[in-house]
């Protein structure tokens, strides 16, 4: 005897399912209730079942579940006119990991604001001051506007995390995007069977946006080497935020990062993760971008403006006072800040603003994973920049010599 299963049984469930892991509500009942009443409502609509795209075999918006992974920069405007349908999930903690998610739907187009999905996590002033501070560096928030960043503060809610503790599992699904308080982390690689770490975290970055932006699995392990605290930002809010502002990015920055000589050797859409990546620093007239003997931890190429490059000598043999030597200057499509990131070394030289300059700036970690088709070319840059060297502070000795 066989038994028949009803038509779209499978759907229900796993539609239902992927919400309950995407919500983990405290009553499932409750919650199982709202659910099928909503999509009750949205069939009675027309939303739900029996349309078009869920007898092809993918789901709609209108139950909210399993979405294909969303382009950036697709030309998704057939989701625009079902917002008024989208299916809202009525329990929703966020401080639970999730077990199992898909994409979320999501038109960056849209300029419509959901204000039913703002996430609030009260906190103190003093959590609020702790919190801005772990933030003003994290280049993916530096685009964002005022209203966007005040968002994106309320939503985020912090994490206490012991030593050895695994924040992200390689291949996992994303839940979070998460902001270093404090704490050491090591990023880990597991490649062919063989794990091993690939860099590190110290008390300042932030991790986990990759799989979040482009709905892939998690690309490495971090694990916390240091007890610490971690502030998480929920995928929805990341997505309804971030990436919504890199599709605008993306737009800005298309013809301009086309032009780099650097970077043609990338394909047009590792290009796009470049200025998914990136942010934008202005500077004045004579500031300085760079000192000499720093730690470093980014990369710059110059948007407009022109920047000095100089490098400190001592005024003679003898001497311990020191003098800067101007070695070159950077213009438009030009980088600089490479040479420390590359040789894992204190700055080599000063970078100063000639005048009003603007720098895209990119992280060690994403110029590690995303430039190394570009290290052909920075590799033999640095190798004119040691000859450069020798011959320059060569011509300066004559100088001094016959001045002397
Ligand atoms: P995710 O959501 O994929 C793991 O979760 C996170 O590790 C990832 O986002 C990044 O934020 C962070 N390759 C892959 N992921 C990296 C890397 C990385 N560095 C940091 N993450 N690298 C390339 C290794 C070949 C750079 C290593 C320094
Ligand atoms: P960084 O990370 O060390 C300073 O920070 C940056 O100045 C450096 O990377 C380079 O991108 C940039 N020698 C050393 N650094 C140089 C040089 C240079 N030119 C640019 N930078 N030269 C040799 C010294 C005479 C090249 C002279 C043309």
């Amino acid at each position: 005897m066989s038994i028949e299963i009803p038509a779209g049984l499978t759907e229900l469930l796993q539609s239902f399912t992927v919400e309950v892991l995407r919500n983990q509500p405290a009553d499932l009942l409750e919650f199982a209730l709202q659910y099928f009443t909503r999509l009750k409502e949205n069939e009675s609509r027309g939303g739900a079942f029996g349309n078009e795209r869920n007898s092809s075999g993918r789901a709609g918006k209108a139950v909210n579940f399993c979405e294909e992974a969303m382009q950036i920069d697709s030309e998704n405007g057939d989701e625009e006119d079902d917002d008024d349908e989208e299916f809202v999930a009525p329990v929703i903690n966020r401080f639970v990991r999730r077990a199992s998610v898909c994409a979320e739907a999501f038109n960056p187009d849209e300029d419509e604001e959901d204000k039913d999905a703002r996430v609030t996590h009260p906190k103190t002033d003093e959590q609020r001051r702790r919190l801005q501070e772990a933030c003003k560096d994290i280049l993916l928030f530096k685009n964002l506007d005022q209203e966007q960043m005040s968002q994106v503060l309320d939503a985020m809610f912090d994490k206490i995390v012991v030593t050895g503790e695994h924040i992200i599992e390689q291949d996992d699904d994303g839940d979070n995007f998460y902001v270093i308080g404090r704490g050491t982390f090591d990023i880990v690689l597991k490649v062919d069977g063989t794990t091993r770490t690939v860099g590190s975290y110290d008390n300042r970055g932030s991790f986990g946006e990759l799989a979040l932006m482009y709905n892939t699995p998690r690309a490495a392990t971090i694990i916390a080497t240091s007890p610490g605290a971690l502030w998480c930002l929920d995928r929805l809010t990341f997505r309804r935020l971030i990436v919504k502002n890199n599709a605008k990015k993306r737009k800005m920055y298309e013809a301009f990062i086309g032009t780099v000589p650097l970077l043609t050797s990338l394909e047009e859409s590792e290009r796009m993760k470049v200025v998914d990546v990136l942010s934008t620093k202005v500077y004045d007239s004579g500031q300085r971008i760079i000192a000499q003997g720093d730690l470093a931890d980014c990369f710059y190429i110059v948007e407009s403006g022109h920047v000095r490059i100089t490098m400190k000598r001592s005024k003679s043999k003898s001497d311990t006072e020191e003098e800067e030597l101007e070695i070159t200057t950077c213009s438009r499509g030009q980088y600089f800040g490479e040479l420390a990131l590359v040789t894992n070394k204190p700055r080599a030289a000063s970078a100063y603003a000639v005048d009003n300059v603007k720098c895209l700036v990119i992280d060690v970690q994403a110029f590690e994973r995303l430039l190394g088709p570009c290290m052909d070319i920075m590799k033999r840059n640095i190798a004119n920049y040691e000859e450069q060297l020798t011959a320059l502070f060569a011509s300066h000795m004559a100088i001094d010599e016959q001045n002397a």
